[in-house]
């Protein structure tokens, strides 16, 4: 009885959960004093702790140098920027800079939202996040739910892990008939929850037992589960190949993924 139901009145079924349900069309949690000043020293915080990952400009003095050797010099930079394996810290910063504020970015629980927490500088894009109870479970159907919900007409990108993936595959299934949102599921494939590599447990249980229970490896081929589910799929090993992947016209629903080490 000292709970308050409020029903969204999102299709025309009467929704009366506990015999005095109040209808909305609408909700908006209004930000207290309190919220904002709790909201503004943790962006403070968070972008006076920021890494900067952008990438290197070009040096385009040295590019057009008539010196071979400072030309050479100059081209193995770009190279070697553009050949830099991705890592949690790049993956994250690629996905944040391809973000923009007519987007949405819905981040799965484990590594990758943390590493974002620590590394991002703040910026007006909307972020979701499930929390709690939910874990790892229905991370692409809240997102899929998301892009549909949204009345912007960017991309919903979603960032998670192998595990949180598979858990929630069933959600990679879009009935005919259905929309199909311009979604993509960008997933750091480090072929298990290796979250748990960072718990006290690691430091106690066998390394066999750590490895069954809790990284729970697996070698699924998600090209493979793409196309079963009629999803596009794309691969990026680099930061080049992230930032193609990422700004590749979005029709509909796609997979990137990108492999991470231990
Ligand atoms: C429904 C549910 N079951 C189990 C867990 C416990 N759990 C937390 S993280 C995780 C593994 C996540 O693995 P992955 O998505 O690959 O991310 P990584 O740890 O590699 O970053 C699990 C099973 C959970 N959070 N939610």
């Amino acid at each position: 009885p000292d709970i308050d139901v409020i029903a969204l009145e999102a299709t025309n079924e009467p929704l009366n959960l506990n015999g005095s349900t109040r209808a909305a069309g609408a909700v908006s949690v209004a930000a207290g004093e309190a919220d904002r000043a709790w909201s503004a020293a943790w962006a403070r915080f968070s972008d006076a702790h920021a890494v900067d990952l952008t990438p290197p400009a070009p040096d385009s003095v040295g590019l057009a140098s008539t010196d071979p050797q400072t030309r050479l010099a100059a081209v193995r930079a770009e190279l070697d920027a553009v050949r830099t394996k991705l890592d949690r810290a790049l993956l994250v910063e690629g996905v944040w800079r391809a973000t923009w504020p007519h987007d949405r970015l819905v981040f799965g629980s484990s590594r990758l939202v943390r590493v974002a927490d620590d590394v991002l500088p703040g910026k007006r894009v909307p972020v979701h996040a499930n929390r709690g109870l939910a874990g790892i479970d229905g991370t692409i159907g809240a997102a899929i739910g998301a892009a549909l919900s949204s009345t912007d007409t960017g991309v919903t990108r979603v960032l998670l892990g192998d595990l949180a993936l598979l858990h929630d595959a069933g959600s990679l299934l879009m009935p005919d008939g259905e929309p199909r949102p311009r979604i993509q599921v960008i997933v750091g494939n480090d072929g298990g929850g290796t979250i748990f590599d960072g718990l006290e447990v690691a430091g106690v249980a066998s390394e066999s037992a750590m490895t069954r229970v809790q990284l729970t490896p697996h070698t699924v081929d998600l090209s493979v589960l793409a196309a079963a589910y009629r999803w596009e799929y794309a691969r990026a090993t680099t930061r080049s190949e992230l930032d193609t992947a990422l700004l590749a016209p979005v029709a509909g629903p796609q997979l990137i993924e990108v492999p991470l080490e231990r």
